[in-house]
């Protein structure tokens, strides 16, 4: 190890050590090597552009994704710096690209770095795993540039010319031989620039993809409201109870940015960042956003008599319902904690937060009671109708306890009782239920057939659907409760499989029973116990050739086989399923049920904002968005690998 003072801030000393130890375990500095590891990599060397946006030097960042997966960032900041170090005789840029800050962000305990502070810190992780990288600095006059292959210095940072403006461009191409793909996804990509030009008010973030030039994409995020922009974004979709969003933000220590809105939707949207990574386990600035909330609103209600005073508080999950609300803290040195690391643990933020928000909000609803009005009545409802909830969940919870024996009547059980092994195919209309039915292996596939129109669960709240008569069977056959009662420990099924035809009919009732996991058995889509069926799409077949059967709708890859297996396309017909009723019950067990050769896809909760928008997108009552959003995501909602 070799210690290294840099001439601007002599107190920022730092522990360096060699890139190979970045390309021995990847992992440690990136999290993975698979696609979004390689996401990771952009978003590092943004991260230094935003840096640079925070100190005051940068308003625009460009961002490419090049033909061959090449990727050209650029900001119109400082540059970074030329000089060369007396001791090392190496330029400080080059010291930024090729030595480490010590531990990384995923390992070690130093932790992450904090936005606006240090700059460059990733930028040595990315040359590193880079199979090449170029990097050009306009600075004092010139324009430098200096280029790396695996992290190794091939030409030392040269003037190649002069320059009157500023700032940085790096230009690199992962490395193919530690990355699983190189293949960048536009719309991860494009999803992550803008929640950033949201979260730094007045920054410009452009983003092009040019891979293909039949069909460039591209989009530009500049949003001088910040937060409130985000959060009218996020409701855009939805019924708002009041105009303008109610904005909060106070400097200090930790400084705290938030804004939220209230909906007519019937769950709650809460996004929380801390130094603008998504919290997505939440954690101690997520609770005092709800605390300080939760106070404000009891104490304006009270005071104002608009509940009686023998009743009692209004819980937070009703004040909460509706609302959309992003929270952003900066936290000099955040303690991350849980499953994911992506939970905040520094105790002192939840004080600082619900203090300044129960401050704010109460000044709020005193000069705006119109607002402040609307708001509680509604949460008077939900409070109504949580106990409606309340007595209807008791019911269903009296009802399976009384009558365990009384698993739904259409319900075909399995005859084996370990949940572990067991798995139940919820399978969308009679004729499809009866060939699951007989196709099935009966010692550990249950089948429940559902028909008829299914209740919309985005448009209820949860009394309605606890009585549900469609909803109940899939609620007894899961055998776990539901809503809070739900314990995903008590599940007698392994697998919750949802086999619904490939066409619009079987996208709809898969997206809706999604919902509902969603939002009423949350757990289960956590645990990774929901699973979709894939039914082939295409029949091949030919007297004396075995049968192929095809999943997707391109058939380029069948005609590849046929070809291998010299047989000619004209001879071989091909059969389009429509539907799974179709299928006898011997070929749907062949094709969607055996575990031996069945595709099942995995619902995750990877991208809880994606989810959120999916559902709330596929379920509200706009009609024109749901439409664009499936032509545009038509993927998504097929796979709905949310
Ligand atoms: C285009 C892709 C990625 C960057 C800067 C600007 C400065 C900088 C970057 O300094 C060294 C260490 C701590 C201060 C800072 C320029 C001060 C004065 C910079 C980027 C010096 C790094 N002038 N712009 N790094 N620090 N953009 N874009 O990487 O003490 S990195």
């Amino acid at each position: 190890m070799e210690k290294f003072e840099h001439e601007y801030k002599a107190d920022q000393i730092q522990v360096l050590e060699g890139l190979e130890a970045v390309r021995k375990r990847p992992g440690m500095y990136i999290g993975s090597v698979s696609i979004r590891g390689l996401h990771h990599l952009v978003y590092e060397i943004v991260d230094n552009c935003v840096d640079e946006a925070l100190a005051g030097y940068c308003t625009e960042i460009n961002v490419q994704i090049e033909p061959g997966n090449i990727i050209c960032v650029e900001d119109n900041g400082r540059g970074i710096p030329v000089d060369i170090h007396p001791k090392t005789k190496i330029s400080a840029a080059e010291t930024v690209y090729t030595k480490l800050h010590a531990g990384g962000k995923f390992g070690g305990d130093s932790g992450y770095k904090v936005s606006g502070g240090l700059h460059g810190v990733g930028a040595s992780v990315v040359n590193a795993l880079s199979n090449w990288t170029e990097v050009t600095i306009q600075r004092d006059g010139g324009v430098y540039q200096m280029k790396f292959e695996r992290g190794r210095t091939v030409e030392p940072l040269t003037r190649i010319g002069d320059s009157k403006t500023t700032g940085t461009k790096v230009r690199f191409l992962a490395d193919d031989t530690i990355f699983e793909t190189l293949e960048y996804e536009y719309e991860v990509l494009e999803n992550r620039f803008r929640e950033m030009a949201f979260l730094t008010k007045g920054l410009k973030i452009n983003i092009t993809d040019s891979r293909d030039s039949e069909n460039i994409q591209k989009a530009e995020f500049h949003f001088e409201g910040g937060l409130k922009s985000f959060v009218e974004y996020l409701s855009k979709n939805k019924e708002k109870i009041h105009e303008r969003p109610i904005y909060i933000e106070k400097d200090g220590d930790v400084p705290v940015e938030i804004a939220f809105q209230y909906t007519t939707a019937y769950s709650e949207s809460i996004y929380t960042f801390v130094n603008n990574i998504n919290t997505i386990e939440g954690g101690t600035h997520l609770e005092g956003f709800k605390r300080g909330l939760t106070k404000a609103f009891n104490d304006y209600a009270r005071s104002h008599n608009l509940i009686k005073e023998k009743d009692p508080n209004l819980l937070g999950e009703d004040i909460r319902e509706g609302i959309t609300a992003v929270v952003s803290v900066k936290v000099k040195e955040p303690q991350f904690e849980g499953q994911t690391k992506t939970k905040l643990g520094n105790s002192n933020v939840t004080g600082i937060v619900s203090s300044m928000v129960n401050d704010a909000l109460s000044t709020f609803l005193e000069e705006n009671p119109g607002v402040g009005k609307s708001i509680l009545e509604k949460c008077i409802n939900a409070s109504r109708a949580r106990e409606a909830a309340r007595k209807a969940r008791e019911l269903v919870r009296r009802k399976s306890a009384l009558e365990t024996s009384t698993l739904p009547g259409k319900l075909a059980d399995c005859s084996s009782k370990n949940p572990e092994e067991c798995e139940v195919y919820i399978v969308e209309g009679d004729s499809a239920g009866g060939s699951a039915k007989q196709g099935r292996d009966r010692k550990f596939q249950a089948i429940l057939p559902l028909w008829g129109k299914m209740l919309n669960v985005e448009k209820s709240r949860a009394d309605k659907i606890y009585n549900n008569d469609k909803l109940q069977p899939v609620i007894l056959a899961v055998g776990a409760g539901i809503g809070k009662d739900f314990d995903v420990s008590k599940i007698r099924y392994g697998k919750v499989i949802i086999m619904a035809d490939a066409d619009v009919d079987g996208a709809h009732i898969r997206t809706l029973l999604l919902t509902f996991f969603f939002r009423y058995m949350r757990p289960l889509i956590e645990n990774g116990n929901v699973y979709l069926a894939q039914p082939p799409l295409f029949k091949l077949f030919k007297k004396g050739m075995e049968d192929i059967y095809w999943y997707e709708d391109d058939l380029t890859g069948a005609f590849k086989i046929l070809e291998e297996r010299g047989i000619p396309r004209e001879q071989v017909s091909i059969q389009r399923y429509k539907g799974l009723g179709e299928m006898n019950p011997e070929q749907l067990w062949e094709t969607t049920m055996d575990p031996e050769r069945r595709i099942l896809v995995k619902v995750t909760m990877d991208d809880a904002m994606k989810a959120d928008e999916i559902f709330t997108l596929l379920m509200g009552d706009e009609i024109e968005p749901r439409r664009k959003f499936i032509e545009a995501n038509a993927k998504y909602v097929k796979n709905l690998d949310v």
